[in-house]
């Protein structure tokens, strides 16, 4: 469960509905060209929120047909219908995931309880390891260092993907609770995460800077600082490049003129311009260069 996971992005058809064939050729071009070690389905870079049950399932059946046992496969199984996410996470245990994740619930202003309430039904439903999937920025929900111990209490929550940038808190709740599994979700700021007690990290853009990002991972266990913060630069000059332009989209742009059919967004998400497109190009040209 530890290192550099890609969170995966889905390739769709032009109409909408799940690309197949470019969804295995993202899963192979991970597994075997970016060599990371585990991936992360169906959180927001998959797109996930736009999609419904049916497509979210076959998500799941794919990438785990593909992947099979080749590296640790996670299920974002979240979703503001309780229902749902148990079917989902069901199905992710059955299919032999090793472990689940959930979003915290959105949209409503739910209180600590509520959302304390939803991994508690999710978790005694479902009976799999789950992975606390915490994004303030997206989700407005911010965590005490209290609330998250209460969370990780709940019986089979194993860790949290703490896509927040409060590094100190991050610090402290490895330190209160080392045996859990801390994932930094800030791809720019790997080499501080993991510094801060990230066991790994899971993250979008790992699917073009997957080998960079492992490398950063051993340099830092072995103690060479300055090597991590040197592959930490280059790929933030990827990074910066990215989140200009659309990450999501940016990520499917290159990757199709790498040769791996990385499909279309899905709507309401725009597919790039012509001049974004000439930008996101550069990114091929630095890849290869690197
Ligand atoms: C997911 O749920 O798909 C991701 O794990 C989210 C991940 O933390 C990414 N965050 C967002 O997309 C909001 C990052 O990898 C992010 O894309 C990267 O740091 C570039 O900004």
């Amino acid at each position: 469960m530890k290192g550099i996971m890609t969170a995966l992005i889905t390739p769709f058809n032009e109409d909408g509905t799940l690309n197949d064939k470019g969804l295995r050729e993202v899963v192979r071009h991970n597994i075997d060209v970016m060599g990371v070690d585990g991936l992360y389905i169906g959180g927001s870079t998959g797109e996930s929120f736009l999609m419904d049950e049916a497509m979210r399932s076959e998500l799941l059946k794919i990438v785990k047909e593909e992947a099979g046992d080749a590296v640790t496969l996670i299920a974002q199984i979240g979703s503001l219908n309780i229902e749902e996410a148990i079917r989902l996470g069901n199905e992710a245990k059955e299919l032999g995931y090793d472990a689940l994740s959930a979003i915290t619930p959105y949209y409503y202003k739910f209180s600590f309880e509520e959302i304390k309430s939803y991994y508690e039904r999710i978790t005694e439903e479902t009976n799999h390891p789950m992975v606390v999937y915490s994004i303030p920025v997206l989700t407005g929900t911010q965590m005490t260092i209290d609330d998250y111990g209460e969370l990780l209490a709940i019986p089979n929550v194993v860790g949290v993907k703490y896509s927040d940038t409060n590094l100190s808190r991050l610090t402290k709740l490895k330190e209160l609770y080392p045996d859990k599994v801390f994932y930094g979700g800030a791809d720019d700021m790997l080499l501080q995460f993991i510094i801060s007690g990230a066991d790994g990290a899971i993250g979008s853009t790992y699917s073009l800077l997957g080998k960079q990002a492992k490398a950063l991972f051993d340099a830092l266990q072995n103690s060479e600082l300055k090597e991590a913060k040197n592959l930490q630069l280059e790929m933030n000059q990827v990074i910066a490049k990215m989140e200009s332009i659309g990450v999501y989209q940016t990520l499917k742009h290159v990757l199709k003129e790498q040769g791996v059919d990385a499909g279309f967004m899905k709507f309401p998400f725009k597919e790039l311009t012509d001049d974004e497109k000439r930008q996101a190009s550069e990114i091929v040209d630095i890849l290869a260069s690197g």
